[in-house]
């Protein structure tokens, strides 16, 4: 992977400008598209430690936030040439719903996930930010879902995801339907707790694990 450094730098002093022109400058220079995401993605996981310790605030979530969505603009449309991503213009593969969970409004993760299941082959339907556990089910039935993708980024989205997987149990749907959770607060713990099928901290990983689902 190519040296970033700069890039990170900016991202977590919060120089949005030369942020973006730098994620620009390293597009033309040929660096790959997932190399620069996943520098934005360490970026925002310091701008979260800055923000444990108080020497950042809430202004600066906002702002990593904004950075992160502009660049993503830019980055997007070398995404869809990227050998990585793939899979473009086929037959879909499956369908798959999804949210963030009731409680958390964070939505970069999921954004990006959609649309690396997208460019991936999987029609996707996004539903938004902060849906309640029987919303996400009644849409998932009504969309035909292979696939629930769940994110949430907040301690407090573990019993929101829980309750999602609880209700497709009740209603006898828990085997039709997969159940695959993100976001960086994921691990192998929260998955059991939760009852999910699989866990990811990176989007490539949750694109694979519905491919293998799909397939
Ligand atoms: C930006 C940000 C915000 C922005 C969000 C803007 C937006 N539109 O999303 C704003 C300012 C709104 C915000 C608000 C808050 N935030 Co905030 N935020 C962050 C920050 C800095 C970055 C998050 C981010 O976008 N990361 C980059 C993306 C790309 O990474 P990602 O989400 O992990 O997604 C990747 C993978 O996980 C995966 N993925 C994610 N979801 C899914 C789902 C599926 C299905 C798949 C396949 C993959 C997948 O794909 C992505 C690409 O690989 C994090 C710090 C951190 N460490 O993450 C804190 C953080 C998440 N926030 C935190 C907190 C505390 C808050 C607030 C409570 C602050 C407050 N006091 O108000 C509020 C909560 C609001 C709410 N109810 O949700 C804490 C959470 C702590 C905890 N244990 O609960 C963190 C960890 C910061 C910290 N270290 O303290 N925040």
């Amino acid at each position: 992977m190519a040296d970033l450094k700069e890039l990170f730098t900016a991202v977590v002093e919060m120089q949005e400008d030369t942020a973006l022109e730098l994620t620009q400058k390293y597009l033309d220079e040929g660096v790959p598209a997932l190399d620069i995401f996943n520098c934005y993605q360490d970026a925002l996981a310091e701008i979260g430690k800055r923000f444990e310790k108080q020497l950042y605030f809430i202004p600066e979530l906002i702002m990593s936030g904004e950075m992160m969505k502009a660049a993503s603009e830019i980055i997007k449309p070398h995404l869809t040439d990227d050998s990585s991503a793939g899979g473009g213009g086929q037959a879909k593969l499956g369908k798959v719903l999804m949210a963030t969970v009731e409680g958390d409004i964070h939505d970069i993760g999921k954004n990006i996930a959609s649309m690396m299941l997208d460019l991936n082959g999987m029609e996707v339907k996004d539903i938004g930010v902060d849906v309640p556990a029987d919303k996400i089910i009644d849409e998932a039935k009504a969309f035909g879902a292979d696939v629930i993708g769940l994110s949430g980024l907040l301690t407090l989205a573990f019993d929101p995801m829980k309750a999602v997987v609880d209700k497709l149990q009740e209603q006898g749907m828990r085997d039709k339907i997969k159940v695959l959770i993100g976001g960086g607060q994921m691990d192998e713990q929260v998955c059991k707790y939760v009852g999910a099928d699989a866990f990811v901290t990176d989007a490539v990983v949750g694109v694979n694990y519905v491919k293998g689902w799909l397939s």
